[in-house]
């Protein structure tokens, strides 16, 4: 690659990045909005892990009093809140903003105006969250999931916590309607002559069952919400001991559970765009990989109860949620065994965003795994609310997002910088991620099952306290790799290796275009005959893919 480096650096570069601050307020261009959204999505990462690491500092040993019970309360609601709702959904949602479009070679969304109010409420609602923390006397101290009565006013001692995250949320939800109308509507209208349905990359098609998903489950969310402010502001008694508190976790998980999904599909995509292009092989079952994500949709809306094993329903409904939750290991399977038959005998180069792929694979497996063990009512009953849960829900969505969220940026970032992110310091975030999560979250699943219970703000048996303290030791480890991130991104950004329009030999539209892309995304769309446009263009051209060089250092 060293005959590359020479190249001018590509005026866009410029263009994009360095802009008065007006612009960056005001701008329609999905591919600024979408940045921002990242942008957003990071900072909360930051913070939120923040939160986690205090959290772990308390927990390091029995009976210590790092910040006080109540404080600690605030901190896992706001630990999960803020990943949950500000980091993993807002990032992806502004990735798949920068990217849909191009890969379906349209211009830019369809509802651009939309696109920029949809992105604008989201420091809103992130504000009115925090701002439980200045003008609350307390933020919400209830777990990310707010369960009734824990929110109810009379517990809450004056505190106005949960309705500034009632609020929050509110204003979340209509976000994230909007945008899923307008990925949906983007998908179905914008697609350049020749993408058919059936050519689409697989990243958009999970955007498209994530954003159905998103506007179906968005809405109920929401209307929970209200009703919780109605119980705290106007006398109702929808969830109060006097009303129905389980009628709260069913609508908040109907919600909770698709959220999971909302959070990971997209996140499938990414990993079904990297593997066959590092493998240098078609994927494996395309349309089973479409057909697998309508399953997960599906099925996703039918299992919400799973959380709710312990609140007393009736048998016949318990097995029917057990049943169903398992059933949703079928199209699951149907991916991974897609990915793995993709892989194999394929000519495999190991980048970094590959890395991070089998990295997702590895742990994304064993989430699913404690996952089908959760969803028997017994072993739940004896499980629910212990440290295995801890363990089993972040292999879910550390796994699941955090690893897809760092393979995509480090497979795209040359599209949308120009540059590529250092191959050394890559390695290192990625093999310093892998072991202090597997660290970090690995003997979670002991302490659950010796009866270590979760959200509690200290413990006294000591026979805990070396376990905890590994746990918290790796858990620093995580903290130093999203540093070595963040370093990689800020110095890459200002002067990493140039990249050209396409580095890896890829196969989708947006690596037909500059990098970065001009504003108007494309001067020409290529011929699109299937779903890989630009192998095509390369076989046609009598230029098979060959090896990846070494690129950068
Ligand atoms: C940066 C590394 C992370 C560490 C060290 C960490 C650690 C923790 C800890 C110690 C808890 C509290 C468990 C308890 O005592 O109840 C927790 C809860 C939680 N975490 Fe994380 N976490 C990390 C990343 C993430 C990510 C990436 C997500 C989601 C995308 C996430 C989602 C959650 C959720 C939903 C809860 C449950 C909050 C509740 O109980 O309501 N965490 N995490
Ligand atoms: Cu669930």
């Amino acid at each position: 690659m060293a005959a590359t480096q020479t190249l001018p650096r590509p005026k866009q570069y410029d263009d994009t990045f360095f802009k008065p601050i007006s612009i960056w307020l005001t701008t329609t261009d999905h591919k600024l909005i979408g940045i921002m959204y990242m942008v957003t999505g990071m900072l909360s990462f930051v913070l939120a892990g923040i939160f986690a690491l205090i959290i772990r500092l308390q927990l390091s040993q029995p009976n210590l009093s790092v910040v006080d019970a109540e404080t600690y309360n605030q901190l896992i609601s706001a630990h999960g809140v803020t990943m949950i709702f500000f980091f993993v959904t807002i990032f992806l949602t502004g990735i798949a903003n920068y990217m849909v479009p191009l890969m379906i070679g349209a211009r830019d969304m369809a509802f651009p105006r939309v696109n920029l109010l949809g992105f604008w409420l989201v420091p809103v609602s992130i504000l009115l969250y925090y701002g439980g923390f200045l003008f609350g006397k307390g933020a919400l101290d209830a777990g990310w999931t707010g369960y009734a009565p824990l929110t109810e006013k009379a517990y809450q001692n004056g505190s106005l916590g949960v309705d500034f995250w009632a609020m929050s949320i509110i204003v979340w939800a209509i976000s994230g309607i909007m945008a899923s109308t307008n990925f949906l509507t983007t998908i179905v209208a914008l697609r350049a002559p020749g993408m058919k349905l059936t050519r689409m990359p697989l990243f958009v098609w999970a955007q498209s069952s994530t954003s159905i998903l998103l506007l179906i489950v968005g809405a109920p969310l929401a209307a929970a919400m209200i009703l919780v402010e109605c119980d705290r502001q106007l006398g109702t008694q929808f969830f109060t001991t006097q009303g129905r508190p389980v009628l709260y976790q069913h609508l908040f998980w109907f919600f909770g559970h698709p959220e999971v999904y909302i959070m990971i599909l997209p996140g499938f995509g990414m990993i079904s765009e990297i593997i066959p292009v590092f493998a240098r092989k078609p994927i494996f079952g395309y349309m089973s990989m479409v057909a697998a994500l309508f399953g997960i949709v599906f099925l996703s809306m039918t299992v919400w109860a799973h959380h709710m094993f312990t609140v007393g329903m009736n048998t016949y409904v318990e097995t029917f949620f057990m049943i169903m939750t398992m059933l949703i290991a079928v199209p699951t399977g149907i991916k991974f065994f897609n990915w793995i038959a993709t892989a194999w005998w394929g000519s495999i180069e190991f980048t970094v965003p590959m890395k991070f792929a089998w990295g997702f694979l590895a742990t994304f497996l064993i989430g699913g795994i404690t996952g089908v063990y959760l969803a028997s009512v017994p072993v739940d009953t004896q499980l629910h609310q212990s440290y295995y849960v801890v363990a089993h829900l972040h292999y879910v969505l550390f796994g699941g997002s955090v690893f897809t969220i760092f393979a995509g940026v480090y497979y795209w970032f040359p599209k949308i910088t120009g540059r590529l992110l250092s191959k050394r310091l890559g390695e290192w975030n990625f093999w310093t991620l892998f072991i202090g999560f597997n660290g970090t979250f690995l003997i979670m699943h002991t302490l659950g099952l010796e009866g270590m219970p979760r959200r509690i703000a200290t413990y006294t048996n000591p026979a805990w306290g070396t376990t905890n303290m590994i746990i918290t030791v790796s858990s620093f480890l995580i903290a130093f790799s999203v540093l070595l991130f963040l370093i990689n991104i800020v110095r890459s950004w200002r002067g990493g290796e140039i990249a050209g329009d396409d580095p890896w030999q890829a196969n989708s539209l947006e690596w037909a275009t500059t990098s970065p892309p001009p504003p108007y995304n494309f001067e020409k769309i290529p011929p699109i005959h299937s779903y890989m446009p630009l192998r095509d263009l390369r076989e046609a051209s009598g230029q098979p893919p060959v090896p990846i060089p070494a690129l950068s250092s």
